[in-house]
């Protein structure tokens, strides 16, 4: 039976810069995840009789929400839901899923990176059928009508078995129970020479990923140890718990320093990586060498066509515009297009269905290609083994290797995590204002050429986005940029991100702080961080 429930709106429910993400505590609210859930229905059109895609990255609070969406569905009028079993899909897997079934789109249960628990965080996004996360003009609707909901459907029927695999028609509805791995699996063995990858690690190449207790455990379990051959173990941290063991599942160095240290450490394996809590970041480390998400971009662009899935060549790259320019200049070299996007998955899709860019990437460890339409943390470890695999060099040498072709963006990013909202508002609000005066100021040797606010203009839907970063560039090419997280949900986080062009070989081997300092004593004398936030030093260097 379907029941009308009535209800009462909730202001904060304003999609980030990845769906909507709060406090646990937060979404057990009376109705709080039904009104968001009943507002995404509300904002689409089409979808009678159709597919959902349900499924999380096991998160705490994870199954009590699959079982609201799937009842909410049915009593909305979806014709099927497609949900992993145990309730288990990583983004990408969940982005595949959409596109390989012809779904009409899907909620993925996620709060990717931040902590998961009784009182950490949970979160609820929407994807469209091309597999990717809504754009900003679906998830305005959501918001809108969040603020006006007065009831949502949702019908009586009993809770799903999540546990086992099968197809059941449910109150009208088809619901299917899923293997969240083996579609996903296939997928990469389809982009990549497993064969050339089972031979390296045949020979010995000793690999070593952390799952991080979230949802890539069972697929790198799948993949690197079954299907690739690596020796059991060589997957760490595979089972997803609900609060993945106490830790942030975010693969930085702060959260994977064990990893590093390993991975820097006499007797290291060959290759380092980690996921996050819903699978679509990577942390990419050689032995001896942490490798920036932004080269990391870089070298698997220049790099691609060794896989067979691109063995064609890559029509264009796209980064976000925090992200350094490195692959700027791979893409100039190839004579391939290069396009810069505000940060957020969701400004890669119209490019990608487009066809314009093949290989996206993120500063903040997201890379991905036109296989799905989220950024996929295994496909980024993948295509790197697979270049390893056939180049039979080692990380540090196809890292300085690129560095002496192309040259070197020195990069960093400095998070002020939890700072006070009004301040962090303020500061950016006062640099707004001082933009026009900055051009020609000096800052020790610095000299500011040009400073303003990112705008982004869609070359496909031609949508504007306002607002996306303030950048501040410098005389010779450095820069820094600063904008607010969309992501956290304790107060405000600072982003400042900073960067450093280096032709030079001679002058690859400097200690990035060390490289990049007076750009650093700038930036913070620019925004006057102390100042206004009171903060000495950031919280998280990556
Ligand atoms: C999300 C988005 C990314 C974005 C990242 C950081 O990633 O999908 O595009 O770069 O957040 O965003 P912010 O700087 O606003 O915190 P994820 O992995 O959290 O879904």
């Amino acid at each position: 039976m379907i029941k009308t429930v009535s209800t009462t709106p909730y202001a904060d429910q304003k999609p980030g810069t990845s769906g909507l993400r709060k406090k646990v505590p937060e979404f057990q609210r009376p109705n709080y995840a039904e009104n968001f859930i009943q507002s995404i229905f509300d904002s689409l059109e089409g979808y009678q009789g159709k597919c959902l895609v349900i499924g999380g990255d096991g998160r705490y609070y994870n199954r009590d929400v699959i079982q609201k969406a799937i009842k909410m569905a049915a009593a909305n009028g979806f014709g099927k839901v497609m949900v992993g079993k145990g309730g288990i899909l990583s983004t990408p897997a969940a982005s595949h899923i959409i596109r390989k079934y012809k779904a009409f789109g899907g909620i993925i249960l996620s709060a990717s990176h931040n902590p998961g628990g009784p009182t950490e965080d949970f979160g609820i996004k929407y994807n469209i059928g091309n597999g990717g996360p809504a754009p900003e003009k679906i998830t305005d609707a959501i918001y809108e009508r969040s603020k006006v909901i007065d009831s949502y459907k949702i019908s009586d029927f009993p809770d799903i078995n999540l546990d086992r695999i099968a197809r059941e028609d449910i109150g009208g509805m088809i619901v299917s129970v899923i293997d969240p791995v083996e579609d996903y699996a296939a997928l990469m063995e389809e982009l990549f020479d497993f064969g050339a990858i089972r031979n390296l690690i045949s020979l010995g190449f000793r690999l070593c990923f952390d799952a991080m207790s979230a949802v890539t455990g069972p697929y790198a379990k799948e993949i690197f140890e079954i299907r690739l051959g690596a020796p059991d173990g060589s997957v760490r941290n595979f089972l997803p718990l609900p609060d993945f063991g106490g830790h942030h599942p975010d693969p930085n160095l702060v959260h994977c320093k064990e990893l590093y240290d390993e991975m820097m450490g006499d007797d290291a394996p060959d290759f380092g990586a980690a996921s996050d809590g819903d699978g679509d970041r990577n942390l990419i480390i050689g032995k001896g060498i942490y490798v920036t998400p932004s080269d990391s971009l870089a070298i698997l662009a220049a790099n691609a066509n060794l896989a067979p899935g691109y063995s064609h060549g890559i029509a264009g790259i796209a980064r976000s515009m925090p992200t350094s320019g490195a692959a700027d200049r791979v893409a100039e070299k190839r004579g391939i297009g290069m396009y810069e996007t505000p940060t957020g998955w969701k400004f890669f899709g119209n490019l990608l269905d487009a066809g314009m860019a093949t290989i996206c990437g993120e500063e903040s460890s997201g890379t991905g290609s036109n296989h799905v339409r989220e950024k996929d943390g295994l496909w980024a470890v993948l295509l790197w083994l697979n270049i390893l695999a056939v180049r039979g060099e080692s990380v540090v040498d196809i890292v300085t290797q690129h560095w002496a072709t192309y040259g070197r963006n020195y990069y960093s990013r400095h998070d002020y995590e939890g700072v006070d909202t009004d301040a962090a508002n303020g500061l950016i609000a006062a640099l707004r204002e001082k933009l026009p005066t900055l051009p020609g100021t000096k800052y020790g040797d610095l000299t500011v050429s040009a400073a303003d606010d990112f705008a982004y203009h869609d070359p496909v839907d031609k949508s504007v986005s306002q607002h996306q970063g303030i950048r501040i560039l410098f005389e010779g090419g450095s820069r820094v940029v600063f904008r607010l997280s969309g992501t956290g949900t304790t107060g405000a986080t600072l982003r400042v991100y900073i960067e450093r062009y280096e032709p030079d070989p001679t002058r690859h081997n400097i200690e990035t702080q060390e490289a990049l300092a007076d750009l650093i004593t700038a930036a913070q004398e620019i925004a006057d961080i102390k100042g206004r936030t009171g903060r000495d030093a950031p919280t998280v260097i990556t």
